[in-house]
């Protein structure tokens, strides 16, 4: 049996890709040391996986932004608006195309299935004309090829390409990419041809798209792509690739496909492909790679469990080779460098470079018999024991704490309409009251002086200070320009979640643990490893000394239960909903002390609920039911006059309507600038009965909206919701604004605010 991965993480030990990225658009780096610098991490990279016993390597899969974007290039899908730059200069054309220029929008953004990847999102309409470009594939696979090894170019599927495309501007809303699968499998197939030319004995296929729901038109047109790649002369062997989830009725379809082999996810719940590859009668002659190790989340395998996969599998297919589920670049890269976190539960994680060890161990496993393997799987049996047995995993208190919980604990004391009275009577709010969503700009200051922290250059104390002045100065300013609501403006804080996850006991933080998000930007996902709880308060200090400041109320502030998960790598030993309960726990711990230390407005912040969405209708309900009861017992402690207020960063809730309102926030704030306040139509159609702040300041973007144009996106919402349910705030946090645009828009907004309150005065 072959070792094999998807994909690798691309950035470099030191994030040496960022840099070299980065300094070529400062222009500190030229294109020849860009490319140089990438070749460099392509070859560490393969050498990595060659070291840990990967046979056959993937190539394409290195990307200077992301592998989408590439596979628009590779078919020459570039927006008109582009086609000049990429015309003039191919690499000046391409990172236009990624971030924008002074004439030219970059193309849309959006999040890779159900990762924390984001994919640059393909443009394209009833004109478009693909050509096929298979430069940089065989550039790479001629790389690969040349240091000696096996090596498998992976390519973006063109089904799968296509169903994540979109209308290009000024393209009909209904128009389907998938209607250009004619045109597009022509392109495809001269890449392959060139491929083939260049040494592919096989090439990858990714169609992750298909394990979504997929109507029958859609699972006909890639029956019909792979009938007709499949048929195609002059071509490669063709393996293709799903992951993520189960493939449902897509499997029958690949399954009957006339390619070479298939690669399938058997874990979590792709493990569903087992029984229904058995099904389908297996893939008899056939190649199937088999994803065992979980490519996406940093836990040690369990080989035991997947040499016994393994072994099912070999009687289903001609041939059964081992790899990861997915590409390997959604986790870090070498948990070895991570000198800091306990030995104890270093040796439960396994990053990239772990990752590709564990294939190779399988692989050999299953070549040449487990007694082969015999110290790798004792070792296993050993990290695993180690892991279920540990106090970090098992916290006897918080057991019995999540244990204990009733339905009592996530209901409010009183319904909405008694909670609202008590809450009027307390904060004597004006009707469209105006607030801001948490974060004041994160200025250089602030991040040097973290920085001069971390050096050692100030100490604690300095760094409180500096802390406490700019606190001081964030509520004077929102009392100057007469805002109703305060904050304390987070510059205590880097990265939402890094932040609590720093004080509760269970997470842990790495130090070296990147994880590409987008283009150059990566985040490092915190690991939540064992059971949570709460040592002392996290947010009470600074949210206190602020409301010393002022008699307005100030907000306090907290990241929700479900974005504490979905952006940390989270337990795969229990299920998401255990592990939330725990942190809501923690989290409903929190907004009690903040209430009893005086606060009467306390927000807690979702913007991941909705992107957390399973990629299958069938589980969504299962995540909302733990999603909500989540948050709700978060926010249940409270007293019926303390406002609970929620906030979520984006216009498209449609799907998440219901679960906003089973949140039973007081108060919900959205992003709307950029819809016309449809938000507020479609809370109010659905009947949403408590209060809302659709965004009225697009904080996307350094343009400052004038106080007539707030004052319109009002008048609109009032149609909607009425005066004394509206609330006036931006679409999010500030802290990527700079101080200048966000003086004057605040002021715009309160300006905005008092001359559409005079006018509903007057009225009534
Ligand atoms: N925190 C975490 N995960 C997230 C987000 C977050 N996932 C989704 C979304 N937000 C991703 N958005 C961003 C935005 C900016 C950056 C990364 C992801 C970014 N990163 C810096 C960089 O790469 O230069 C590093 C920041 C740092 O030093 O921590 O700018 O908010 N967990
Ligand atoms: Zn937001």
């Amino acid at each position: 049996a072959r070792a094999t991965v998807y994909g690798y993480p691309r950035q470099g030990r030191n994030r040496e890709l960022k840099k070299a990225i980065e300094g070529y658009w400062k222009g500190r780096v030229t294109p020849d040391a860009l490319r140089t610098a990438a070749a460099e991490l392509r070859r560490s990279n393969w050498q990595q996986l060659a070291e840990a016993g990967i046979t056959e390597v993937p190539t394409g899969d290195f990307s200077l932004y992301d592998h989408v974007l590439d596979t628009s290039v590779m078919v020459g899908a570039v927006p008109a608006r582009h086609r000049a730059a990429v015309e003039t200069d191919p690499l000046d054309g391409y990172f236009a195309m990624a971030r924008g220029t002074q004439d030219a929008p970059p193309l849309e953004m959006t999040k890779w299935f159900d990762t924390n990847y984001h994919y640059l999102v393909p443009e394209l309409g009833p004109d478009t004309v693909f050509t096929a470009d298979s430069s940089r594939q065989v550039a790479e696979l001629r790389e690969a090829l040349s240091l000696g090894l096996a090596a498998r170019p992976v390519l973006v599927g063109p089904v799968t390409y296509l169903l994540l495309a979109k209308p290009a501007p000024g393209v009909a809303a209904d128009f389907e990419p998938l209607t250009l699968l004619d045109r597009l499998l022509p392109v495809y197939a001269e890449v392959l041809a060139d491929l083939r030319a260049a040494g592919a004995e096989w090439v990858q296929l990714d169609e992750p798209a298909l394990v979504q729901d997929r109507t029958p038109a859609e699972l006909n047109a890639a029956a019909r792509a792979y009938r007709d790649l499949g048929g195609t002369a002059d071509r490669p062997r063709l393996l293709v690739a799903s992951y993520f989830d189960r493939l449902g009725d897509a499997l029958q379809v690949l399954a009957a496909a006339p390619v070479d082999g298939l690669a399938l996810d058997f874990t979590g719940a792709a493990a569903a492909n087992l029984d229904a590859l058995a099904a389908v009668g297996g893939l008899p002659g056939k190649r199937l790679v088999a994803g065992v190790v979980d490519g996406r989340n940093v836990w040690i395998n369990d080989h035991q469990k997947s040499l016994a996969v393994l072994g099912t599998l070999l009687g289903l297919a001609g041939r059964v080779d081992v790899a990861a589920s997915c590409s390997l670049l959604h986790v870090p890269l070498d948990a070895a460098a991570e000198r800091d976190v306990d030995p104890q539960i270093r040796r439960w994680l396994a990053f990239a470079r772990q990752k590709a060890a564990e294939v190779a161990t399988l692989a050999r496993g299953l070549t040449r018999g487990p007694g082969t393997i015999a110290a790798e799987l004792a070792a296993n049996r050993a990290d695993l024991a180690s892991r279920a047995g540990s106090s970090v995993t098992h916290d006897p208190a918080v057991r019995s704490r999540t244990a204990a919980v009733t339905e009592a604990d996530g209901r409010r004391s009183l319904p909405y309409a008694e909670r609202s009275a008590a809450q009027r009577a307390r904060l004597r709010l004006p009707a469209l009251p105006t607030t801001t969503i948490g974060s004041f700009p994160q200025t250089d200051e602030l991040r040097a002086a973290r920085a001069d922290l971390r050096a050692g250059r100030i100490d604690t104390a300095g760094y409180e200070a500096r802390i406490g002045a700019e606190i001081e100065e964030v509520i004077s300013f929102q009392e100057k320009t007469g805002l109703d609501v305060l904050v304390h403006g987070e510059p205590e804080r880097n990265d939402m979640v890094q932040y609590f996850a720093e004080r509760l006991t269970g997470y842990v933080a790495t130090r070296h643990g990147w994880v590409q998000s987008y283009g150059t930007r990566y985040v490092r996902p915190p690991v939540l490893a064992g059971d949570v709880s709460r040592p002392e308060p996290m947010t009470v200090r600074w949210t206190t000394y602020a409301q010393s400041r002022t008699e307005k109320p100030v907000k306090g502030m907290l990241t929700g239960p479900v974005t504490m998960l979905a952006w940390s790598f989270v337990r795969d030993d229990q299920p998401l909903g255990e592990t939330a309960r725990q942190v809501a726990l923690a989290l409903r711990d929190e907004v009690n002390d903040l209430e009893e230390a005086g606060t009467s407005v306390i927000q807690v912040d979702e913007p991941a609920l909705r992107e957390t969405l399973p990629l299958r209708a069938a589980d969504h309900a299962a995540y909302l039911a733990w999603a909500t009861e989540a948050f709700r017992l978060t926010t249940s402690g409270v007293r019926p006059d303390t406002q609970i207020h929620t906030h979520m960063c984006y216009a498209e809730f449609g799907d998440v309507v219901q679960a906003i309102d089973d949140l039973d926030a007081d108060v919900i704030s959205l992003e709307a600038a950029r819809s016309r306040m449809q938000v507020a139509g479609e809370l109010a159609e659905h009947g949403y009965p408590r209060e809302a702040g659709p965004g009225v300041w697009d904080i996307h973007s350094p343009r400052v909206p004038s106080a007539e144009e707030v004052a319109a996106l009002l008048r609109a919402g009032l149609r909607a919701i009425p005066a004394e349910r509206l609330w006036v705030n931006p679409d999010c946090g500030l802290k990527t604004r700079g101080w200048a645009e966000t003086r004057v828009s605040l002021e715009n907004l309160v300006a905005a605010a008092r001359e559409v309150r005079a006018g509903t005065e007057a009225l009534g």
